[in-house]
């Protein structure tokens, strides 16, 4: 099977196993788990904050950063597309009882003017904006990188109001990668970074939330009322450390394979590519099957993929290359679905 469903399908490497066989472990719940520990400092070393927690999800990360930031009844604003508002349960109103403001960006990307529209003025009974998300890479806008010159002046904008910013970062890296930029000049400014390791880096489970010493402090203490307290966990923390150490770099491949990807269905009639940054190809289908039709006639072919931004657009498919994923198998995958559109199901 050539699975292009998600990078989150990753299998770690026999490297990566190796260093998670070899960890040194302690409970983490007591704060004994040394591996957990340098992962940390890793992380906050990378990103140039002050600390960081290592939590089990991205969503899980994500939602915490929430919950320290705001207080109930406040609103959170969030673009359209996004992650945590469109593929996170509704959790910011389950766990701790915020609303969604939504601005609609173009391709993911919102203003700062939208967002000086959504910053209320202080009337008593408006709920007063207590946090703004922003997701780099965005993953429904194909993999975009989010134009930094705009965030920063967001981030002026919302800190100039007394208000923070969070980062769902899952794919940080990919946009280090694609910029060029290290990743600490990506998130200069933010008050809270999420990142991945269980997607394009290829570890089996885990995310890091990173931010100020005070902020991680607090975070560790939601995550223990999530249930996310966990015991030995430097087997994983290790194959987050090996991933940062060996996993960065060869993310330019998946981007190479997924410009390869597009480029090959660009050429095929009826479909409208859009041209990835990243690691990420959304495509259109103009003409001819439906985005779950087409998904499941492929599987039958040997290629996994789904339809985009959770089925929202039925003529929508996503495609992710990662390090599961060759150059033999994208050509392979744009010779199947131009066979599927050519002649369906012979
Ligand atoms: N994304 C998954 C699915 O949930 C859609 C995927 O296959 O891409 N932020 C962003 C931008 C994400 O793409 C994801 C996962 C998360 C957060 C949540 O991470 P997990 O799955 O670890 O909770």
């Amino acid at each position: 099977m050539i699975d292009l469903r998600s990078d989150t399908v990753t299998l770690p490497t026999p490297g990566m196993r190796a260093a998670m066989a070899r960890a040194e472990v302690g409970d983490d719940v007591y704060g004994e788990d040394p591996t957990t520990r340098a992962l940390e400092e890793r992380a906050a070393q990378l990103l140039g904050t002050e600390a960081a927690l290592f939590v089990p999800s991205g969503t899980m990360g994500n939602q915490i950063a929430i919950a320290c930031h705001t207080r109930p009844g406040q609103e959170v604003v969030v673009e359209a597309t996004s992650h945590i508002y469109n593929v996170e349960l509704g959790t910011m109103a389950r766990f701790s009882g915020v609303q969604p403001r939504v601005l609609w960006g173009e391709r993911g990307v919102f203003t700062a003017e939208q967002l000086a529209d959504a910053l209320h003025p202080d009337l008593y009974y408006l709920s007063p904006v207590g946090l703004v998300c922003l997701e780099n890479t965005h993953n429904a806008a194909g993999g975009r990188v989010w134009p930094l010159a705009e965030a920063r002046r967001i981030l002026e904008l919302a800190h100039a109001r007394g208000v923070p910013v969070h980062l769902d970062g899952a794919r940080i890296f990919n946009a280090q990668v694609a910029t060029g930029l290290p990743v600490r000049e990506l998130v200069a400014g933010f008050d809270s970074v999420m990142f991945c390791l269980s997607k394009g880096l290829g570890c089996p489970v885990g995310s890091l939330l990173c931010g100020s010493r005070e902020l991680i402090a607090e975070a560790r203490r939601v995550r223990k009322a999530l249930g996310g307290g966990m015991r030995q966990t430097g087997m994983l923390a290790a194959a987050g450390l090996y991933a940062l150490e060996y996993h960065i770099d060869r993310l330019a491949e998946d981007h190479t394979n997924a410009r390869l990807l597009a480029e090959g269905l660009s050429q095929l009639p009826g479909l409208q590519v859009w041209p990835p940054e990243t690691n990420i190809v959304v495509f259109e289908i103009e003409e001819g099957p439906s985005a779950p039709e087409l998904c499941a006639r492929l599987r039958g072919r040997g290629v996994l993929c789904s339809p985009a931004a959770a089925g929202t657009h039925p003529r929508r498919v996503r495609m992710v290359t990662h390090l599961g994923i060759s150059r033999e198998d994208v050509v392979r995958t744009v010779d199947l679905v131009a066979g599927e559109l050519r002649s369906p199901g012979e």
